[in-house]
This record gives structure tokens, C-alpha cells and sequence, in this order.
């Protein structure tokens, strides 16, 4: 069977309420939904998005445009074989950004094909490990909330079943981000696990001063402390903290992993499966990182990770982002340990809810 048509469809959803990380603004996710069929019928999905669909419509046009190079008319099962065509065409756009963004979607999307052709779930395609894997809530906790919502949404995440959160850092001043630590910590217990999340906003001196004024709240990792580019930076800040440090998601293929990994930049590297380049990037990254002895953690697309969590001995975790949730005909699933089950549908399990499309389309 080959590829007989790849289609895309814009839709922007709402969030509940605007949030801030250090570095961003978000009341929106913008997504360009993308359907890969064959000539038997078949369709995988996937989608690239973009914080309130800004440009979203640049990622729209590479993806189409790469689509109609390599993808349409391609054998239904040569994934390999597309990404590499595409990875052979893109000098004039370059090796990140855009770019890989869209070939990561193109190879989600023909590899749920894949798997929905077979039949198989992809970790079993791939070779399955675990049935449900450990996740941490994700969506909140945002810098830009007061101390009470803190604390309020740390206990709802609690009774909702979480065993783990992540809180935003990067407050102007450091005190700030050690209250608002401290603060959640006590509402949460020392039984919950507590991430935090810098966003890239502090150099390295910084960064070493305020996770040393951390280290009486057992952060189980310190993320993004510099800026994503200053992989010295990384080093340093790692070297003085005995807290791990957590990078990754704004990095590009295999060979920006590489790069952090032979910086010494992070404990755990957390790819971010739109800008890795797609799952078979996202498993050679992670093959790298499995040679250094070094964990991944899986970025944001939480329902379009869990394949991937299911069949990459070394993934320890995957972030549980709710933003994408009203798109899916499934829903994520949390089991009464805090895990996230890895579903057991044909390719990566989770199907674009039409209504949805029509509700949110742009
Ligand atoms: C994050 C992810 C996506 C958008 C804003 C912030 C954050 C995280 O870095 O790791 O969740
Ligand atoms: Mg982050």
C-alpha cells in the first residue's frame, strides 16, 4: 500500500485561563491537525502546534510542503525512508525550527499510520516495556499564579491523584520562587515528588544560588536553569547542585541531544516529540542518551508520548499536559498508583474527535 494523501486542518483551542511561564504568554494552543491516509483507507494522525496559533499557518506550509515531497506516493511502512528524503531536502530551511517540527509531525502521523495498518499498538510494534508509566501534573502551577492558587491547585492535583507536579520558577526576585516552593511543599507533603521549571530564565551563577536555596524541599529535578542554547551554562549549574538537572525540549534531533549529552548539560534529557523530529528521532535520542547511562523524560504530547514511554527502557517519566485532551476521542487515563496507562490501541491510540474539529476550527 502507498500514501495516498496527506491533509491538514487548523483549529485553535481555548485554555481555561491565561497562564505565564518565565518566558511565555499563553491563552491558546493553536494546532495544525494532520491526517496521513493510504490507498487502503487507513489514517494516522498527528499535529504540530503553536502557543496561541501564532504563525501556526508557517507550520502548515511545511508540512504540506514536505508532504507533497516525500510522503505522498511513499510505501505506507517506509517511515525510515520519508524522514531521510525529507532530512536530505532541507538545507535551504535548515536543520531545526520549523522545519523539524513539521517532519516530526509527518513522521508521527505515518507512523500511527503504521501501526493502525498492522493493527498494533506502537510499543509493541517497537517492543513494549511497561503497561503504565509515572507522569507528574503539568498543566499549572504557572509563575503567573498568586501563592493561594498555588496551593489550591497543588492539593487538586493531589486529589486528583497525582503523585508528582511540576512548579514554574523565575520569579524577579529569588526569594519569591523559594516562598513559592516552600509553600507548595507544605500543601503537598513530603510523600508527593515536586519538579520545578525555570524556563531558561537565569545565567548559571544564578541558577546555582537559587537551586542551593532550594535543596531543603527535594526537588526530584531543577529544569531549564539557563538558557537552552548555553550548554556550558547547563554544565556548570549541574556540577554545583546535587539537585538533576532537566533539559532538552527546546532542542533539535538526535544530534542536538548528542550535544547536550557531550556538554555533560543535564541528568535527564527531555525531548520534546515536535521538535526531536518525530518518534524515530525521539527512540534514537533516546538510544544516545541510553549509552550514557542517562534517562529521558517525555515533553508536553502526552497522549502521543505514552508509545513511547511504553517501549524505551530508559524513559522514566512522561509530563501530563492537559491543553490537547479536548481533541481526542480517548482520554488519558490515570491508574490508582499516579501512572499514566499506556493504551493498548492500534498505532498511538489516540483519534481526532471531529466535533472537536468543528468546535475549534479556525
Ligand atoms: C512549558 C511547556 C510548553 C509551554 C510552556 C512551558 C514548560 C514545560 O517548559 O516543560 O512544561
Ligand atoms: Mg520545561
Amino acid at each position: 500500500m502507498t500514501i495516498e494523501s496527506v491533509s491538514t486542518r487548523l483549529v485553535e483551542v481555548p485554555l481555561s485561563n491565561p497562564i505565564g511561564t518565565a518566558i511565555h504568554s499563553i491563552r491558546s494552543v493553536g494546532c495544525v491537525l494532520v491526517d496521513v491516509r493510504s490507498t487502503d483507507g487507513v489514517v494516522g494522525q498527528s499535529y504540530a502546534f503553536t502557543i496561541n496559533a501564532d504563525r501556526l499557518r508557517a507550520f502548515d506550509e511545511m508540512i504540506t510542503g514536505l508532504a507533497e515531497f516525500a510522503v505522498v506516493g511513499a510505501d505506507e511502512h517506509a517511515t525510515e525512508a520519508i524522514w531521510h528524503r525529507l532530512w536530505g531536502e532541507i538545507n535551504p530551511t535548515g536543520h531545526k525550527g520549523v522545519t523539524i517540527s513539521a517532519m516530526s509531525a509527518l513522521d508521527v502521523a505515518c507512523w500511527d499510520l503504521v501501526g493502525r495498518s498492522l493493527e498494533l499498538p506502537l510499543h509493541k510494534l517497537w517492543g513494549s516495556c511497561r503497561e503504565s508509566v509515572p507522569t507528574y501534573a503539568s498543566s499549572g502551577l504557572w509563575l503567573s499564579y498568586t501563592l493561594d492558587e498555588l496551593v489550591a491547585e497543588a492539593a487538586a492535583f493531589v486529589e486528583q491523584g497525582f503523585t508528582a507536579m511540576k512548579i514554574r520558577l523565575g520569579s524577579e526576585r529569588s526569594a519569591d520562587d523559594v516562598d513559592r516552593v516552600r509553600a507548595v511543599r507544605s500543601a503537598i507533603g513530603n510523600d508527593v515528588d515536586l519538579l520545578a521549571d525555570a524556563n531558561q530564565k537565569f545565567t548559571a551563577k544564578q541558577a546555582i544560588r537559587l537551586g542551593r536555596q532550594l535543596e531543603a524541599f527535594d526537588l526530584v529535578w531543577f529544569e531549564e536553569p539557563v538558557p537552552a542554547y548555553d550548554l556550558a551554562g547547563h554544565a556548570r549549574v549541574r556540577d554545583a547542585l546535587d539537585v538533576p538537572i532537566a533539559s532538552g525540549e527546546t532542542e533539535y534531533t538526535r544530534f542536538g541531544m548528542q550535544a547536550m549529552l557531550d556538554a555533560g548539560a543535564a541528568d535527564i534529557l527531555m525531548p520534546d516529540l515536535q521538535r526531536i523530529g518525530g518518534y524515530g528521532e525521539f527512540r534514537k535520542a533516546s538510544a544516545a542518551a541510553s549509552a550514557q547511562n542517562t534517562p529521558v523524560s517525555t515533553h508536553i504530547f502526552t497522549e502521543h508520548s505514552l508509545c513511547l514511554a511504553g517501549s524505551l527502557q530508559n524513559c522514566i517519566s512522561v509530563e501530563h499536559m492537559d491543553w490537547f485532551a479536548p481533541l481526542f476521542t480517548e482520554s488519558m487515563e490515570l491508574n490508582s498508583d499516579g501512572e499514566l496507562v499506556v493504551p493498548n490501541r492500534p498505532g498511538h491510540g489516540f483519534t481526532v474527535d471531529e466535533d472537536a474539529v468543528t468546535e475549534f476550527a479556525i
